[in-house]
């Protein structure tokens, strides 16, 4: 994975689609009149900037559920003309059970980790089936084939797959808002695979963070067995790419209202009004238990118990926004949250001094900002939060580097703000210390800090991010559009077999597994089957043909199965060569002194601390296969043994390889590019064709002239001319030439 991609602000040729549970677009009914209100959030802004280059459509829930058809229609109508907004309109019960039930009963607590808050219940996740359809419904209405689709978060999960299998072509990412969990947390959920496939429709998936991205590779690898290469897994021959893409604030709306003299005027009053010689701490948030707001309570109790000099000289400011107010959990930390504020206003405070200042409302953003410009703390203690814009907004906002973040490691936010003071919001004592740091913290160490978290944060904002994200759904379609050109279309075939029709001196250098024949779980398995077999002896009986098998097997195995077909071999990667069927197998290393001794029992401690994985011994090498281990401990065990065996290895005369679920030790110099010299060098060629699947081909790919038709078996990175889908797809194309 790497970081964000930047480079030129790229556009689509084509509509751009955005599809979120909720549109930007609120519809509400007020005094028998039906109202829209333009949400103020971060993306519909990031996408006004992309608006006037490109076609930009909304899909979503409008927020109100109309009270009749004709109602339905004209909130349609208006929404269409005047926002570019298609509304999904959800039935009482769809709202219940696929917004409050599925996504914030079981996907918001799992994600973040309350799994014991999470309710797995058939009927939610059918309602969260059946809404992820009727969106995709909407979809279809007014996408082309070539559209480019963003949907968003965990309300949609199922909807990338949808589109992809009615629209293939079409170019899709998917953002996730909130943390995707560790894989033995996501595996808690009964329909993690379903989750996960829907994801995976998509061409670039997006997170916060590394290590959620991290997180989803591990469950992808883990769960559906897929492995990944910096980040891109291929999903049915298509790259899908993971990576993250920090969300950032809206820098241009924020520094209107700061300069804004309403604005300006409120800071003052405020200060004012409670800072006048004393601290204003501050926190914003949804009301939600992933916030950590009774945590900040107990320890801001215990703060003011243990220092009573602070006592009527700081004034807590709380705002908490109504959310979700329908699911229990919410009921009760609003009751739990009153309860709290109300002990510490009881027992600190007096009539002049209130200690929490608690407001349970939303409040307009202009409001938001004159506090965040006034308060000399940010407190934001999350549980878990997939970024938190807070924590960025407030800094956002300190035009004067006056003010300090206190913020939980657990926030997504803490991966940029490292100069915040990070605390572990269960640690009641690190909040308390952190406060008192904050509190006294010298004008200096303020600005220091400050300076660098703002520097990033202006930099890195919601346009940023919006332009950063569309720009690497760009690039990962184009890198399967350039794939798409390699494949081995009909024309490409037709190309193919009239050169081989043309020619008379033809080189024919075939791998053997995974690509003459389909991997099997047992090597001694895959043994060469009848039609195979004719198909070799048909290609080599045509004097204009010679054919070479090279494969990485050892000779006894190879003599065994192919010794009765008119061809030359190359074992071991190289290290024999029989020119053709009637010579005697040819040496082409010399066998050293006794590394294999040195190695063997590394290999074999993985071996044994990896069910599933064994060591193979060859003449001129060594092999450790873990095709039949789990995927992730396979995965993770060869990458470990790959590095400790470079280590040793250097300086040696040994060359390591990882190959397709094998890492092999052999002697250095020899390689299927040296053996496939063997054989170019000795006539002039006019027609070369070599197939392959494995990363040690691609030793005997770069070694052919630019003439030569390499193929590669399968869609991982290669310096093939060409990727065929299958080892079948190659028979079949083997099957064509033996008939010219
Ligand atoms: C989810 C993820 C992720 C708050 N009160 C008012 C108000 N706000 C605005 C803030 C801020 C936004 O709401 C809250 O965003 P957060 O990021 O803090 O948290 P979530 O709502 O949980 O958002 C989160 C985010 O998605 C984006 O991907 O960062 O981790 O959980 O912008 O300013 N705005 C107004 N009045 C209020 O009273 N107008």
């Amino acid at each position: 994975m790497g970081s964000i991609l930047m480079g030129h602000n790229k556009s689509i040729h084509h509509k751009l689609i955005v599809v979120s549970n909720r549109l930007p677009v609120t519809v509400s009914r007020k005094k028998g009149k039906i109202k829209f209100k333009e949400s103020p959030g971060g993306l519909a802004t990031g996408l006004r900037s992309l608006k006037q280059k490109q076609k930009v459509l909304f899909i979503g829930w409008p927020g109100y559920i109309p009270r009749n058809n004709k109602e339905k229609i004209y909130i349609r109508d208006r929404l269409i003309k005047e926002h570019q907004c298609y509304p999904v309109f959800l039935k009482r019960s769809e709202l219940d059970k696929y917004y409050y039930g599925f996504s914030n009963r079981t996907l918001w607590p799992l994600f973040h980790y309350f799994t014991s808050y999470s309710t797995f219940e058939e009927p939610e996740w059918n309602a969260y089936k059946k809404v992820n359809r009727k969106f995709f419904k909407e979809v279809l209405e007014i996408a082309d084939p070539d559209s480019t689709f963003w949907v968003h978060d965990y309300h949609l999960m199922l909807l990338p797959k949808l589109i992809r299998t009615a629209l293939p072509q079409c170019s899709m990412g998917f953002f996730l808002h909130i943390p995707f969990p560790s894989s033995e947390i996501f595996r808690v959920l009964p329909w993690r695979t379903e989750i996960l496939e829907g994801l995976l429709g998509a061409d670039l998936l997006g997170f916060h963070t590394y290590e959620y991205a991290r997180h989803f590779l591990s469950s992808a690898l883990r769960l559906l067995g897929y492995e990944h290469e910096f980040g891109a897994i291929s999903v049915n021959n298509r790259i899908v790419r993971v990576d993250n893409f920090p969300m950032g604030v809206d820098i241009e709306k924020n520094n209107q209202l700061l300069a804004d003299p309403e604005v300006q005027k409120e800071t003052e009053e405020c200060r004012k009004r409670l800072g006048k010689n004393n601290k204003i701490i501050l926190s914003v948030d949804r009301l939600d238990y992933s916030k950590g707001i009774p945590h900040r309570l107990r320890a801001f109790e215990s703060f003011l118990a243990k220092n009573r000099k602070w006592r009527g000289k700081i004034t807590y400011i709380m705002l908490c926004v109504p959310s979700r107010t329908q699911v229990s959990q919410y009921k009760q930390l609003k009751k739990e949250i009153d309860r709290l504020v109300g002990n510490i206003n009881g027992k600190f405070g007096s009539p002049s001094w209130t200690p929490v200042n608690y407001i349970f409302r939303s409040r307009p953003f202009k409001k938001l900002i004159s506090l965040y410009a006034a308060a000399d703390i940010a407190l934001v203690t999350p549980v878990r939060d997939g970024m938190n814009l807070v924590a960025k907004e407030y800094v956002a906002a300190k035009k004067d580097n006056n003010g300090v973040l206190i913020l939980s490691g657990t926030a997504g936010a803490a991966e940029e703000l490292s100069e915040a003071l990070i605390v572990n919001v269960h640690n009641k004592n690190e909040i308390i210390e952190s406060i008192k740091k904050a509190l006294t913290m010298s004008s200096k160490e303020k600005t220091s800090r400050m300076k660098v978290m703002r520097k990033r944060i202006l930099e890195y904002d919601i346009k940023h991010w919006t332009q950063s994200f569309i720009n690497s759904i760009i690039e990962t379609k184009s890198i399967q559009d350039s794939r798409e050109k390699r494949k081995l279309n009909p024309d490409w075939k037709k190309e193919l077999m009239s050169q081989y029709q043309k020619s008379r001196k033809r080189l024919l250098l075939f791998d053997y597994d995974g690509t003459l024949i389909s991997y099997s779980k047992k090597p001694e398995d895959a043994k060469p089957d009848n039609e195979l077999k004719r198909l070799l002896i048909s290609l080599s009986k045509s004097s204009s043909n010679k054919l070479v098998v090279i494969s990485g097997r050892d000779r006894n195995t190879m003599e065994k199965w192919l010794g009765d077909i008119p061809c030359s071999m190359v074992a071991e990667h190289g290290s024999w060569i029989k020119t053709s069927q009637k010579d005697k197998w040819e040496k082409q290393a010399e066998l050293q002194f006794p590394w294999k001794n040195r190695i063997k029992p590394i290999l074999k401690n993985y071996e044994s601390r990896v069910p599933g994985s064994f060591v193979e011994e060859k003449e001129f090498g060594l092999a450790w296969h873990y095709r039949n281990a789990s995927p992730e401990l396979g995965y993770i065990r060869s990458h470990e043994l790959f590095d400790n065996l470079n280590e040793y290895l250097a300086n040696t005369d040994l060359q390591l390889m990882h190959g397709n679920k094998v890492i092999e030790i052999r002697i250095a110099g020899i390689n299927k590019g040296i053996a496939a010299q063997h054989f170019l060098k000795k006539k002039q060629w006019d027609f070369i064709l070599a197939l392959g699947d494995d990363w040690t081909d691609e030793e005997l790919f770069k070694e052919l002239p630019p003439n030569a038709y390499s193929i590669k078996i399968g869609y991982g990175p290669t310096q093939a001319r060409l990727f065929i889908e299958s080892p079948q797809a190659c028979r079949s194309l083997l099957l064509d030439l033996s008939k010219i």
